[in-house]
């Protein structure tokens, strides 16, 4: 009798961990460019209609390190509310600005974002560093006023279902609610936004490829 209780109480856990592995949906995207090469450095964000008990944030802390005349990561993630932190490890001065991408860069008023100097790291002494509160959800165009060939992107999230796509140009999230969900993709030089995609998310994994109208620019090494 004893035996078949446990038996019992050993089924029902099976039967709530099958049910807890049905909610959640593997969603794979994968995005290429105009001539259909895996794109790295894209963003991925999908917002499900019925997010659950939800997943957890992303870092709401970042470093941007200011190295040999380039912002390292060349696209830094985070959630709204997030601070980043901008270090200066060359010996000379940056002038870093930040401002909306997209479209949005040709339209906005030069008051938009923020701006910071730094000035440069001396032998023996800490890099000077700055600090930034994210507060609005968006992509971000880093420059630098002293140094034109300086580009970077901070991309703002209000989805913790937000993923960079690897070298292969691919994001998988293992974890997506079953049911209906957007799919927004952004690349730093597709400057018009794409279309929003809708996916039904399930007990078939989903996959999505996503096709830029550009070809991104290779970074300068
Ligand atoms: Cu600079």
């Amino acid at each position: 009798m004893a035996t078949q209780a446990r038996w019992r109480a050993f089924a029902a856990v099976l039967c709530l961990g099958a049910a807890a592995a049905a909610q959640a949906a593997t969603v794979t995207v994968s995005v290429v460019d105009r001539e259909g090469n895996p794109v790295a450095d894209a963003v991925v964000v999908i917002t499900p209609a019925a997010p659950g008990a939800g997943r957890p944030p992303l870092a709401a802390q970042a470093v941007i390190a200011q190295t040999g005349m380039r912002f390292t990561p060349a696209v830094t993630l985070v959630p709204v509310g997030a601070r980043l932190t901008f270090v200066n490890n060359d010996p000379w001065e940056h002038h870093v600005r930040g401002s909306a991408a997209g479209m949005a860069q040709f339209t906005a008023s030069t008051s938009d974002g923020f701006e910071l100097r730094l000035a440069g790291k001396k032998d023996g002494q800490a890099a000077q560093s700055a600090e930034v509160t994210m507060t609005e959800k968006g992509a971000i165009l880093l420059g630098c006023h002293l140094h034109a060939s300086m580009r970077g992107h901070v991309f703002v999230t209000d989805s913790p279902w937000t993923d960079r796509t690897g070298p292969d140009g691919r994001v998988v999230f293992n974890d997506v609610p079953n049911g209906a969900a957007q799919v927004r993709v952004w690349q730093a030089d597709q400057l018009v936004d794409l279309p929003v995609r809708s996916v039904n998310a399930g007990a078939q994994a989903t996959q999505l490829q996503v096709q830029l109208q550009v070809v991104p620019r290779r970074r300068r090494l």
